[in-house]
């Protein structure tokens, strides 16, 4: 190895901040070259560098001249084995696309290959006893993202938040921490490019985006290892993929998890739950799920079912089966402490399960049941028993999984949690077994019980999808849960700031995210309930749910006018299936979020100007854009970013498109917008029942006929919305919706692209992949911004058009194409 001595380094300019442990004046950096990345010493400090992708290093601090266990609960094994190609250079290494540069006192730069800064030290790291502080240096132009569902808007930029998974029951969307904690985030706006960080501590931690000092963004904490993933884009969304590589893919969820799902808290009875389920159906709501709160259990214990209110279950899952809605039951992870005739307690006590205190007793406090324990999900034994609860519930039929309260919540004490003395018995993965306390466990025990879960069907059901939810989590619980963003009020502030939450989880690994429609505590008035509503038929999971004591929100509470708009957007919801559906096949194979910020697709429209914080894309291809006040009816501007865009609803081009509304028709695709379309302003006036939604011109948009739950197939033609445009393309997915089937081929895919020609457009499909057919036969095209009639033929032969002049459409129906095809369409 060979070992160079910066010297010269010592000159630079980048003096800490504050002094390091060893001294004021940075010693000099020894670097030991290796074959994936470097070796550091400077004074005291020791660490490694390790590139583990082109764009991926791993920055491993030793505290007292020994490293952490390479270990992690986030960061999956084969990920964090060296897969990059390191070249050495004076002061550091570069890979394929990042220059890492060691300056003096060993302070960190990530560069471009061509020099451009994407991230610095402002100093080394400084460790004082266990506790440790990385500070980066923060230009005026980056923003931060990421750190899950926090509280405090969109940009975490001017803010500092703490990681510590905690019961916040009426949180303000000022408040922090809340349930879970993801340490990582990202940042925009670098001279390099996008980046993010995962800090890998599971212990209390802490990040200031520049709170403290405007130019500083320093994280760390008191303790655990100093061990974090600078993961480089340098587009955000290669960042987002990158962590999805890291921290692992969501798997692709069952549909039904897509469709609108009612709940409350609670349900008292199975008679409630088939009225609730009557009233759906009567009123016409397409609904996929009803949930099962605590109170259908005996006495809050988990695992049971109140023989009185809900005395068969099987026959109650059975009618709802019949009904195309399916039933998520709640299973909290506090295990009622009985001695006898609870089956829980009495193979979880036989098997020793439960977290213990230090005088090695088992840990017992209250929560719903009464007195608990509660499962060491730390150690493997211990998830496989976990797992093997589910048994009854699947064979009753219940589909799909509730882990709430798993922060852990703890009643009557004033932390809302486990002592920190309490003893977890780690012995999974790569930990080497031993003993941890609640201070190193707290943050990832609730996504261990969500392991515990999501394995344990998996096992009981090996090919099926297990749907598991969960209130609190840790970096890479997208592997095994879908989760939201727990007890929100019924508040317009809260409307708001339900899709900022949405928006980070989903560039935090949680593509799969739900906020309480209606809000759960308080009681929405019947407006702000139809503007939840409306919103939350774009988020990726659809759930009304409310507390107990509180106003009913079903979707009918406020009479027929509220019922009809409510239900126009399930409705829609359910029509845009098809595109929901692959946007969640996109998520799994490369974790790009399903809804993300406006700037993800579109990094320009971060600098237009428009107040943007309630917008939000759903997909690359369409632009949801709710009043930014959304309780006030003042006027306000969306910002369409270049390129051009449809109006969702109305089909015709949006904004001021050289289309002559007025002047003689120039040509057949003179709506169309092409690859230069300027980005565009335009004026909204906020009303009860319209949601602005844009298209993306070059969007080829899936949808189906309305059905009343994805359990039923639809009748009639897929519908194929061709919206003209650069970069023209769409993808049709679909499999059967609950196996694992699609794993071992048996799903279907399929690209179709457009292209605008002199006489007018084409459009391509590719061959399809996959072995499943498809439900649809036909497909029905509807092709904007067309003007007048139109002559359509496929592989030569031609079919019938019908042209719509004033919506600037034609529309022709084609057999489904098997395999590649072409359709022409050509002005008459
Ligand atoms: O202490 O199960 O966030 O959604 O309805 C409250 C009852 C426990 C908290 C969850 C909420 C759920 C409620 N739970």
């Amino acid at each position: 190895m060979k070992r160079l001595i910066l010297a010269a380094l010592l000159t630079t300019a980048a003096l800490p901040l504050s002094a390091t442990a060893a001294t004021a004046t940075p010693q000099a950096a020894v670097l030991t070259a290796q074959r994936d990345g470097v070796e550091v010493t400077a004074g005291a400090l020791k660490m490694r560098l390790i590139a583990l992708a082109d764009g991926v290093v791993r920055v491993r601090i030793a505290r007292d001249g020994a490293y952490p266990e390479d270990a992690s609960w986030a960061v999956l094994p084969e990920q964090r084995k060296a897969r990059a190609t390191v070249t050495a250079t004076a002061d550091g290494f570069t890979t394929a696309s990042l220059r890492v540069r060691i300056g003096a006192g060993g302070a960190i730069t990530f560069e471009t290959l061509d020099g451009k800064v994407i991230s610095a030290d402002a100093a080394p790291v400084a460790i004082d006893g266990k506790s440790f502080t990385l500070r980066k240096s923060l230009p005026i132009t980056e923003h931060f993202y990421g750190l899950g569902d926090k509280t405090g808007g969109l940009d975490r930029r001017g803010k500092e938040f703490v990681d510590w998974n905690t019961d916040a029951f009426g949180f303000t969307s000022a408040d922090d921490p809340i349930y879970k904690s993801i340490p990582f985030f990202l940042s925009t706006g670098a001279p390099g490019g996008s980046y993010g960080i995962l800090l890998d501590n599971t212990y209390r931690t802490w990040f200031d985006f520049g709170h403290r000092d405007a130019d500083t963004l320093t994280f760390g904490g008191p303790d655990g290892p100093i061990d974090y993933y600078f993961v480089a884009g340098p587009s955000l969304a290669e960042v987002t993929r990158r962590y999805a590589d890291l921290t692992g893919h969501a798997p692709l969820a069952p549909k039904w998890a897509l469709g609108y799902q009612q709940s409350r808290y609670s349900y008292m009875s199975a008679d409630e739950i088939r009225e609730i389920a009557r009233h759906l159906r009567a009123d016409r709501v397409p609904t996929d799920v009803i949930w099962m709160d605590i109170d259908y259990q005996d006495r809050n214990r988990p695992f049971t079912t109140n023989p009185t209110t809900f005395p068969d279950l099987p026959k109650l899952t059975a009618d709802m089966k019949a009904q195309g809605i399916k039933l998520v039951a709640i299973t909290d992870l506090h295990i009622a402490k009985v001695e006898t005739g609870y089956a829980p307690y009495t193979s979880g006590k036989r098997g020793d399960e439960f977290v213990k205190n230090p005088d090695g007793t088992d840990y017992v406090a209250p929560v719903w049941p009464g007195a608990s324990v509660f499962p060491d999900f730390t150690q493997t034994k211990s998830r496989t028993w976990w797992g093997t609860l589910y048994k009854g519930f699947l064979e009753d039929g219940i589909a799909g999984f509730w882990n709430d309260m798993n922060e852990p919540a703890i009643f009557n004490t004033p932390t809302k949690t486990m002592p920190l003395d309490t003893v977890h018995r780690i012995a999974s993965d790569d930990f080497a077994p031993r003993t941890g306390d609640h201070r190193e466990i707290h943050n990832v025990y609730g996504m261990q019980n969500t392991r515990a879960t999501y394995d344990g069907l998996l096992k009981l059901r090996p090919n099926e999808r297990p749907f598991v939810m969960t209130r609190a989590s840790y970096a890479g619980g997208q592997r095994y849960a879908v989760t939201w963003t727990g007890d929100n009020s019924a508040t317009w502030d809260h409307l708001k700031l339900s899709v900022q939450q949405i928006i980070n989880l989903g560039l935090s690994g949680f593509a799969y995210s739900a906020a309480d429609v209606s809000g759960f505590a308080g009681g929405p008035s019947p407006d702000l309930l139809t503007r939840w509503f409306e919103i939350g038929a774009f988020t990726p999971v659809f759930r009304d749910h409310s507390a107990t004591g509180t106003p009913r929100v079903e979707p009918w509470v406020d009479g027929p006018d509220h019922l009809a708009i409510r239900r126009r957007f399930v409705e829609e919801r359910y029509r845009l299936m098809p595109y929901f559906y692959a946007l969640a096949d996109q998520n799994s194979r490369f974790g790009d979020p399903i809804v993300r910020p406006v700037f993800y697709d579109y990094p320009s429209a971060a600098s237009m100007g428009c107040n943007q914080s309630m917008a939000f894309t759903l997909g690359k291809a369409l632009l949801i854009a709710p009043p930014p006040s959304p309780e006030s009816p003042q006027t306000y501007d969306v910002c369409l970013p270049a390129g051009g865009w449809y109006d969702y609803w109305t089909g015709l081009r949006a904004g001021t498109p050289e289309a002559a509304t007025t002047g003689p028709i120039q040509s057949a695709t003179q709506a169309v917008p092409t690859e230069h379309a300027k980005s565009e302003r335009v004026l909204e006036t906020p009303r009860l029942d319209r949601l602005p939604v844009f298209v993306r011109a070059g969007t080829i948009l899936p949808r189906q006929p309305l059905v009343q739950s994805t359990a039923q197939t639809p009748s009639g033609p897929l519908m194929l919305d061709i919206y003209p445009g650069g970069e023209c393309s769409g993808t049709l997915y679909e499999d059967d919706g609950t196996t694992l089937g699609y794993q071992r081929g048996a799903f279907f895919r399929q690209t179709v692209r457009c292209a605008a020609t002199a006489a007018g457009v084409t459009v391509t499909f590719d061959g399809k992949e996959g072995s499943l057919a498809p439900w649809w036969k036909q497909i029905a095209v509807t092709l904007h911004g067309w003007q007048g009639p139109g002559r359509v033929t496929q592989n030569g032969a031609s079919l019938g058009a019908e042209s719509d002049v004033s919506a600037q459409t034609l529309r022709f129906t084609i057999a489904a194409p098997g395999k590649a095809a072409r359709v022409t369409i050509e002005k008459n």
